[in-house]
């Protein structure tokens, strides 16, 4: 075996990659929610369907929260049924944007009564990441506006700047911010936090443990992805990656499905900027997750392809022969250069990623073993009654 390809098994067979609890319940668009059989009715059992996730693939050790989709009384106990069933909780996701208050906005909102009530949602949400042992809290704000003139663009950045910092101030050291951005919808004029750059900018205000994160659905088509991730990277403040696929705007489809290609692109430069490097802690390291909607196809077998995809990704990146292509680069040879990513692309990881799966213990064969397992015939006969979970839109 060859210095590279030892060095990416070795790479792959730590990788983790969080599920979003709000996969495993049902989602749809707008106009229908298809509800599955055996979906999970409390944040228990979507820990449940994501530790299976995790018992298939060995690289979802942990599970993402969203507030209130998650709420339960006691966080510690659902802590300790994650650790019971191998998993752990992770990144805590706040959920300002379903409430009738937050039409006109939830930190930005030019009433400062529903600014606070957001707000304090944002605290509550580090109360829970206290209870959890959670990093993370990641913040999605559906906030911005629908028509010019409707509100001061510049008056709700420093609305969203306030609530941002009050926050950051009462996270622990251990514990980081987390921004993400979204280009539009469902503010269809100015987005609050529209691209990296904004995020960019309030992360730099605030301090070192504000990042950002990156929803790969979450752009203009064409966007150049890799091209932000390798910025960020650099600058030090790429804290979190959500991975989805898209065709057309945000459609939360599997990852690697759409574009392949990009995916390898978008690890290639994680790789390159050190994102891949092992670190003394994972206090840095960023936060790799899926968040999708699996509105037609079954949801559990949906997350372990959407696992897979991102391991094929990572092992073709992990591949580039760096020397030859560095050689390449300072020669100037343009299709040198190129190839050398190509030759990586074109390469079938999935024997080498096999092997990987069977060395820890793992069927090489995910999808074919959750297939085999029964487990999705158990929950179809187990999960009769009560209230399905749902995204609630
Ligand atoms: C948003 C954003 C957030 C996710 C919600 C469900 O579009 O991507 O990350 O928490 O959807
Ligand atoms: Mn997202």
């Amino acid at each position: 075996m060859s210095v590279q390809a030892a060095e990416a098994r070795e790479i792959l067979a730590r990788q983790h990659i969080e599920t979003p609890s709000w996969a495993f319940g049902n989602s749809g668009t707008r106009f229908k929610v298809f509800a599955q059989a055996g979906v999970p009715r409390d944040p228990f059992e979507k820990v449940a369907d994501a530790a299976t996730v995790h018992r298939f693939t060995g690289a979802a050790p942990t599970v993402a929260l969203h507030i209130p989709w998650d709420a339960v009384p006691d966080y510690g106990k659902l802590a300790a049924h994650a650790r019971d069933l191998g998993v752990g909780l992770g990144t805590i996701n706040a959920n300002v944007f379903q409430d009738d208050d937050y039409m006109l906005g939830s930190v930005t909102n030019p009433d400062p009564r529903i600014r606070r009530k957001a707000t304090d949602h944002l605290l509550e949400c580090v109360d829970v990441m206290d209870a959890t042992g959670s990093r993370d809290l990641k913040l999605w704000f559906s906030d911005g506006t629908n028509y010019p003139g409707q509100d001061d663009v510049a008056a709700r950045q420093d609305r969203l700047a306030e609530a941002l910092a009050e926050v950051y101030a009462r996270l622990s050291a251990d514990q980081r911010l987390v921004l993400e951005y979204k280009l539009f919808e469902p503010a269809f004029y100015t987005m609050d936090v529209p691209d990296w750059g904004t995020a960019y900018a309030h992360c730099l205000a605030l301090g070192e443990r504000a990042v950002v994160c990156v929803d790969t659905g979450h752009h203009a088509p064409g966007t150049n992805i890799e091209f932000i991730v390798a910025v960020l990277l650099r600058a030090g403040r790429l804290g979190a990656f959500d991975f989805n696929s898209r065709f057309y705007a945000d459609d939360d489809l599997i990852v690697g499905a759409a574009d392949p290609f990009q995916l390898f692109r978008i690890m290639t430069e994680v790789r390159f900027g050190g994102g891949l490097d092992p670190l003394p802690s994972d206090r840095g390291a960023i936060a790799f997750m899926l968040d999708q909607c699996h509105n037609i196809e079954p949801k559990i077998p949906g997350q372990i392809r959407s696992i897979m995809n991102v391991q094929e990704a990572t092992a073709k990146a992990l591949l580039v022969d760096r020397a030859a292509l560095a050689a390449a680069q300072a020669a100037g040879d343009v299709l040198g250069a190129n190839g050398a990513l190509m030759d990586a692309f074109a390469t079938d990881v999935r024997p080498l990623l096999a092997e990987v799966r069977e060395a820890a213990g793992l069927d090489p064969d995910p999808m074919a073993a959750y297939a085999r397992s029964g487990y999705a015939e158990r929950i179809v006969a187990e999960r009769v009654g009560g209230q399905q979970a749902g995204w609630g839109a």
